[in-house]
């Protein structure tokens, strides 16, 4: 059995994984990243799509941001939309920060093509079946063509999402779990027509949510809010357009243009934070230790955010000999993830309507909406929270 030596072993291929192995490479610290899925397979599944200031100036910064700049859509703003009228949060005005729509698969893309291009490892078909010893000396067991195989590293990093093994493999007693199942999931589609709009359009509804979002000019991304074990085979396209239809219509005559549609999705909806983050030379980062709901778009962007942080620990550990940095690792994360947490669950809240709603929740929904959309303090308070909370530390670069 072939046992690999590094410094950082790295499970899972996701925004999380590469992202951190990126980082570290370019301060010169080694890692070996592990994808149980095929290169093709992760490049092609559809998650994210919004992208914080703080998220894109990381990608530039770090040099993986060219296709992003080319390709991405820088938007000022964002539409909510309740009561048949559209009301704009002006991000440049409010806050003078902006965010870009860019999917997920191709940040991936990117970080895999620069990861093959510096020719550091990446083993895709690769299982880890077990992580032992990251008390102290943390092992990596996987699976690779048919044979078991092993990472020696001085610290080990759980980046394979939630339902990876990085997190089970903490004994019970020393972990806490923080969590909220939402009552409805979302049904996503990706349909082959231009968007309806230049920027995002959340709306609330009476029928439930809907959200009208985009890949490029010629791709919609949109969702809305269905049962929690909503059948897809039930949702016909034509079905879908409608109720996108019904929802999202205005006063002033609101056109929702449909398309073929290439691809749909029924998504969960939870929030979900494990404490602590760290377990001796084992972090979790990004989805393995938290999970928010899609309608603040934050859930890439918390997994970046966590890089950030131990990257800092690891840098000031090799450089410095310093382990203080890396002690504080489940402090720093958590205080972002939890501001995260309140504003994913706040505008999920917001949005959509839960099962029994009467007619006072129905008119506070649209209090609500109605405050947002005209006090300026409240909108600044949404778009700082949208656009990406300050950093608590200064970038790497
Ligand atoms: P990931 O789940 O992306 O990656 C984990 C990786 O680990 C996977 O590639 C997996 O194959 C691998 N893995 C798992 N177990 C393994 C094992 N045993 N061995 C080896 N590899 C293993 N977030 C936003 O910020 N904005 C949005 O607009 C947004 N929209 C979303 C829409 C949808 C429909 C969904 C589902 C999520 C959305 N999210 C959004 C959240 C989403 O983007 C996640 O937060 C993000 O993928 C988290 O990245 P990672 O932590 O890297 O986890
Ligand atoms: C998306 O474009 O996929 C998207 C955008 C905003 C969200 C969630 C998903 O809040």
């Amino acid at each position: 059995m072939a046992i690999i030596r590094t410094q950082v072993g790295i499970v899972g291929a996701g925004p999380a994984g590469l992202m951190l192995a990126h980082v570290l490479h370019l301060q010169g610290i080694e890692s070996v990243v592990l994808e149980s899925h095929s290169r093709e397979y992760v490049e092609s599944r559809v998650r994210a799509g919004v992208l914080e200031q703080g998220t894109a100036d990381m990608l530039r910064e770090s040099g993986v941001g060219a296709r992003m700049q080319r390709e991405g859509l820088q938007h000022h703003g964002v539409e909510l939309r309740f009561g048949g009228e559209g009301h704009r949060i002006d991000f440049q005005d409010l806050v003078g920060k902006s965010i870009t729509v860019y999917a997920q698969q191709e940040v991936v893309k990117d970080l895999i093509t620069a990861r093959i291009g510096y020719d550091a490892p990446i083993l895709f078909e690769a299982e880890a079946v077990r992580i032992s010893d990251f008390e102290s000396r943390p092992r990596i067991h996987y699976e690779q063509d048919d044979s078991e195989h092993e990472i020696a590293c001085d610290f080990l990093a759980g980046c394979d999402g939630f339902h990876g093994i990085c997190r089970p493999s903490v004994a019970a007693g020393q972990i806490r779990f923080y969590e909220r199942q939402y009552p409805f999931a979302w049904l996503g589609i990706l349909a082959r027509v231009a968007p309806a709009s230049d920027e995002l359009i959340y709306t609330y509804h009476e029928r439930g949510f809907s959200l009208m979002s985009m890949r490029s000019p010629e791709v919609s991304r949109l969702y809305l809010q269905c049962g929690v074990d909503e059948e897809i085979a039930k949702w016909p396209d034509e079905r879908i357009w409608e109720e996108l239809r019904t929802r999202m219509a205005t006063r002033d005559g609101f056109v929702l243009k449909d398309g073929p549609i290439f691809q749909k999705g029924i998504t969960p909806m939870r929030s979900f934070v494990a404490e602590p983050m760290q377990f001796g030379k084992l972090f979790l980062l990004g989805d393995a230790a938290h999970i928010v709901p899609p309608t603040g778009a934050k859930g890439l962007n918390l997994a970046v955010a966590d890089v950030r942080v131990m990257t800092r620990g690891l840098v000031e550990f090799y450089k410095n000999g310093n382990r203080e940095e890396l002690e504080r690792y489940t402090e720093r994360c958590l205080r972002r993830v939890w501001r995260g947490q309140r504003f994913s669950w706040w505008m999920t809240s917001m949005l959509h309507r839960f099962p029994n709603e009467d007619g006072f929740s129905h008119q506070i929904h649209l209090a609500e909406l109605g405050y947002v959309t005209s006090s300026r303090a409240a909108s600044t308070s949404l778009a700082e929270n949208y656009v990406g909370l300050p950093f608590d530390s200064p970038g790497l670069f």
